[in-house]
């Protein structure tokens, strides 16, 4: 037993929640299964892995270099307030949840692992569930359980059986995991033309939420004989047209955005606050820092061309071996090598713009908990919305989507960590699903008990189910046959639309 247990802690904190490694793991198994030649399955393990590496060096240097604004901003107005961040969270729950419960929360591991069980055996009959997604995101899943692990308890405190909360809190998230991931598998698709996955991260409601919003802009423009234009259909004129690249276009936006909040600053906080050198010259200091977005997001796009084709060409193995039809949700910022690249600054700029008017709304009504914008949630949520509203709704929906989204993201999160106690550790996960699905999830469990827990489970249940019966000739075609689904939904696919991009 004691073996099985260092094997099994040694897999999942090595590998299951290290998404490289997990999504290294994936290809090989799905190589295996296609019976490649032993050198090509290295290889594509090599560069699922390397890809994935490069991805991340993209995501946190993003995070790294916003760091000065935030910290700055929230330093210049002296706020003390909670940062809502997927780490931040994860602190505020290591540090609260044993004097506010009494109870510490160990079985992470554990719970990932049945959670993930639960989700590949919902995935296994979608005969009858409906659900064709497999999350593949650890490092989320760890932060997702933590807080679940938070609001459960808070909702659930009959739950005194730690066994019994175990097997609650398995369920709905292992549900969790296969229903979200499953909403996003339509919208992903027709945003990469069929390249095989969906997203597992913490906006997926979102992503289905707003992509139907975006949807319904899109018709109304049609209506009214308007065409929808996507940033990508929109050429500027004159000395405009430079913000069709991307490069240019994220570069100028955050010297034009951020560059002024950084002078607003002023050169004498940012030395003392430790992130510029005396000597160093202010103006080259602000140019350098903005135009690191462009650096960082070209990395990032990168290493998803790396390896994107590597594990959706070897999940087929998977998928015609063991879990027919299915495909692997990945982290968000996939979705950044689709669709406008100019989308993601644009949504990213919308979102802050929401969470700061937020924020001011919340120290103008003196509201108990203030919150401070953190990167990842005002960065990785917009910019993905951005780029699904995009897709469906043109510049328009890409522009006031992620507005509203930033909104939401600051006034749920602010009430959702005041109910449940969260706020008083400094921390919450602020990211959209957890600012609404999750909220509401809280709620009914909190004020129906027993029968709450299972209004949630069959809530979510019911979702996929729904989402089959509205679309039933296309529904599976969208994971199995990406031909046929366009065909029926009139998508215009040009022949190997993405392979030309993403195979060299
Ligand atoms: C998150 C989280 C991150 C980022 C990253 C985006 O929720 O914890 O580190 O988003 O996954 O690529």
């Amino acid at each position: 037993m004691t073996i099985l247990n260092n094997i099994w802690n040694f897999f999942a904190t090595n590998i299951l929640t290290q998404p490289a490694y997990f999504i290294g793991f994936l290809v090989l198994i799905g190589y295996v299964l296609l019976g490649k030649k032993w050198y090509d399955t290295l290889a594509g393990v090599i560069k699922a892995i390397v890809g994935y590496f490069i991805l991340s060096v993209g995501s946190s240097g993003l995070v790294s270099n916003f760091r000065p604004i935030l910290v700055g901003l929230k330093d210049v107005f002296n706020l003390d307030a909670m940062v809502i961040d997927p780490y931040f969270g994860q602190n505020a729950v290591t540090a609260g949840v044993n004097k506010v419960f009494g109870k510490a929360f160990s079985s992470v591991m554990t719970l990932l692992l049945i959670a993930f069980i639960i989700n590949i055996i919902l995935v296994r009959f979608k005969k009858v569930t409906k659900l064709r997604a497999l999350f593949t995101t650890g490092h989320v899943q760890v932060q997702q359980a933590s807080t679940a692990f938070w609001l459960i308890m808070f909702a659930c405190p009959f739950l005194t059986n730690d066994l019994a909360i175990l097997a609650v809190m398995a369920v709905i998230l292992g549900l969790y995991w296969a229903v979200a991931s499953n909403l996003t598998v339509e919208p992903t698709q027709e945003l990469t033309k069929g390249a095989g996955f969906c997203i597992a991260h913490q906006q997926m409601f979102g992503i289905a939420l707003f992509s139907k919003i975006a949807e319904k802009i899109g018709e109304h423009d049609k209506k009214r004989g308007k065409q929808t234009r996507r940033l990508e259909d929109i050429e500027l004129p004159g000395f405009m047209s430079i913000f069709n690249e991307n490069l240019v276009c994220t570069s100028l936006l955050m010297i034009i955005f951020f560059g002024a909040i950084l002078l607003l600053l002023g050169k004498s906080y940012l030395v003392k606050a430790g992130f510029l050198a005396k000597t160093d010259n202010f103006l080259f200091y602000i140019l350098t820092t903005c135009m690191y977005f462009s650096v960082y997001l070209t990395i990032l796009q990168l290493g998803v061309r790396t390896f994107v084709t590597e594990l959706t060409t070897s999940f087929q193995g998977i998928s015609n071996k063991l879990l027919p039809g299915a495909v692997p949700g990945v982290d968000c910022a996939v979705a950044y090598g689709f669709g406008s690249p100019n989308a993601v600054p644009i949504g990213f700029l919308a979102g802050a713009v929401g969470q700061f008017i937020a924020i001011v709304t919340l120290i103008i009504f003196k509201s108990p908990t203030l919150v401070i914008a953190g990167f990842v949630p005002v960065f990785f949520d917009n910019a993905t919305i951005g780029v699904y509203a995009n897709n469906k709704g043109g510049a328009k929906a890409a522009i006031i989507l992620p507005f509203f989204a930033g909104l939401i993201q600051v006034f749920g999160s602010a009430f959702i960590a005041t109910f449940v106690g969260m706020a008083a550790y400094g921390g919450y996960l602020g990211m959209f699903d957890w600012a609404t699905v999750w909220p509401i999830f809280t709620i009914i469990m909190k004020y129906l008990g027993v029968i709450g827990v299972g209004v949630v489970i069959l809530v979510l249940l019911l979702i996929p189910q729904f989402q089959y019966r509205a679309n039933k000739d296309a529904y599976f075609a969208c994971t199995e046959d990406f031909e046929t689904y366009a065909k029926l939904k009139g998508i215009e696919v040009e022949e190997d639309d993405w392979d030309d991009d993403y195979d060299e």
